[in-house]
C-alpha cells in the first residue's frame, strides 16, 4: 500500500500527516487554518487520497508558517508513500472550471523539484486567508515531493474560485499521475530507469 505517516516539528509549527494514495478521498483536517482545510479537502476528494492533517502552528503571528509547512510535510509524505514510483502513470493534468473561472494544473513525478505558478489573483484576501500563501504551499510541496508542477489560472474574476479551481485541478492531476498503469507492469516510467526523488536526495 502506498501509505505514509510523517511528523515534522519546528519552533514555528508542529505537523502530523497521514496519507494513503490509494484511498477514497476520506479527509480529517485540523490545520488551524480553516480555509487551508477547505483546500486540503479538495486535494483529498479529487485526488481520491485519504488524508489526515493535524497542525499546531504560530497562527497568532499569521498563517504563513502553517500553510508553508503543511505543504512541506505533505510533500515529504508523498515522497515517502511513492517509494520507487514503479508502475505509476507519472504525468497528470486537469482543467477545472468553477462558473467564470478556469484553471489548469500539470504535474510530472519527475524527481526534480520545479514550480511554475501563474495565478493573477483578483483580490489579496479570501475572507481571512492571504491568497499569496497558496504559492508558499505549492513551493513547499514541490521541493519536498520532488515533482514538476505547472499551475495556471487561465481566467477568473472571483478569487475564491481562482484558488479553489487550482486545488481541485491539483487533486485531479495527482489522481491521474498516481494511477497505476496495468500495462507498465510495475516498471519505472522513465527511459533513465529511475524517478525516485528520495534516491537522489537521501544518502
Ligand atoms: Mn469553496
Amino acid at each position: 500500500m502506498r501509505q505514509a505517516d510523517v511528523i515534522r516539528n519546528t519552533s514555528e509549527t508542529k505537523i502530523q500527516i497521514s496519507i494513503n494514495l490509494d484511498g477514497t478521498g476520506k479527509a480529517e483536517l485540523a490545520s488551524g487554518v480553516p480555509f487551508l482545510d477547505h483546500m486540503l479537502d479538495q486535494i483529498a476528494h479529487h485526488g481520491m487520497i485519504d488524508l489526515k492533517v493535524v497542525a499546531n502552528g504560530d497562527t497568532y503571528i499569521d498563517d504563513h508558517h502553517t500553510v508553508e509547512d503543511v505543504g512541506i510535510t505533505l510533500g515529504q509524505a508523498f515522497a515517502k508513500a511513492m517509494g520507487d514510483q514503479a508502475g505509476i502513470t507519472r504525468y497528470g493534468h486537469s482543467y477545472v472550471p468553477l462558473d467564470e473561472t478556469l484553471s489548469r494544473v500539470v504535474i510530472d513525478f519527475s524527481g526534480r523539484p520545479g514550480l511554475e505558478f501563474n495565478v493573477p489573483f483578483t483580490r489579496a484576501r479570501v475572507g481571512d486567508f492571504d491568497v499569496d500563501l497558496s504559492i508558499e504551499f505549492f513551493r513547499g510541496f514541490v521541493n519536498h515531493a520532488g515533482v514538476t508542477l505547472h499551475i495556471d489560472n487561465l481566467r477568473g474574476i472571483n478569487a475564491h474560485h481562482q484558488i479553489e479551481t487550482v486545488f481541485k485541478a491539483f487533486g485531479r492531476a495527482l489522481r491521474m499521475a498516481l494511477a497505476v498503469d496495468p500495462r507498465a507492469s510495475g516498471t519505472i516510467p522513465s527511459t533513465k530507469g529511475s524517478l525516485s526523488f528520495r534516491l537522489t536526495t537521501v544518502a
